[in-house]
């Protein structure tokens, strides 16, 4: 059993897309642990997105996340990671095959709806950002 981190960005939940978001993950078989609608600290979302801090798209993209609510998950199941990143899509919205949600629903890498963890090790880092152990349903 794997767990992964998924977000749905400000642009998703102001476009009203979070039925849908969850619903490809329930269809999936993935199971449902943690869940909250939050708006994110400049200090929380900086320290999620530390991995690109030097990049010149940092400061854009951690604005980008504290714009407005988002939705925190946490997903389990086997291979979990790889199975939320297949069907998130590619980063870009405009390479994005159809059927993924950013395929289905974003034009850009700037506004791609959903986060989702790229590796146990990236996991790790971000859950405790957003929820306290309690928080997730064992
Ligand atoms: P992903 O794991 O698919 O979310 O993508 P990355 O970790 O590579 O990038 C994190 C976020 O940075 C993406 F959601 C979009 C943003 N980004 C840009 O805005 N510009 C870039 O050139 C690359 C990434």
């Amino acid at each position: 059993m794997e767990r992964t981190l998924i977000l749905i960005k400000p642009d998703g939940v102001s476009r009203k897309l979070v039925g849908n978001v969850i619903s490809r993950f329930e269809n999936k078989g993935l199971k449902l642990i943690a869940m909250k609608l939050m708006k994110v600290s400049r200090e929380k979302a900086e320290l999620h997105y530390s991995v690109h801090s030097l990049k010149p798209f940092f400061s854009g993209l951690v604005s980008y996340l504290i714009s407005g609510p988002i939705v925190a998950m946490i997903w389990e199941g086997d291979n979990a990671i790889i199975s939320c990143r297949n069907i998130c899509g590619s980063t870009d919205g405009s390479q994005a095959s159809p059927g993924s949600i950013r395929g289905d629903f974003s034009l850009n890498i700037e506004e791609n709806i959903v986060h989702a963890s790229d590796s146990q090790e990236s996991y790790i880092h971000e859950y405790p950002i957003f929820f306290n152990n309690n928080e997730i349903m064992e």
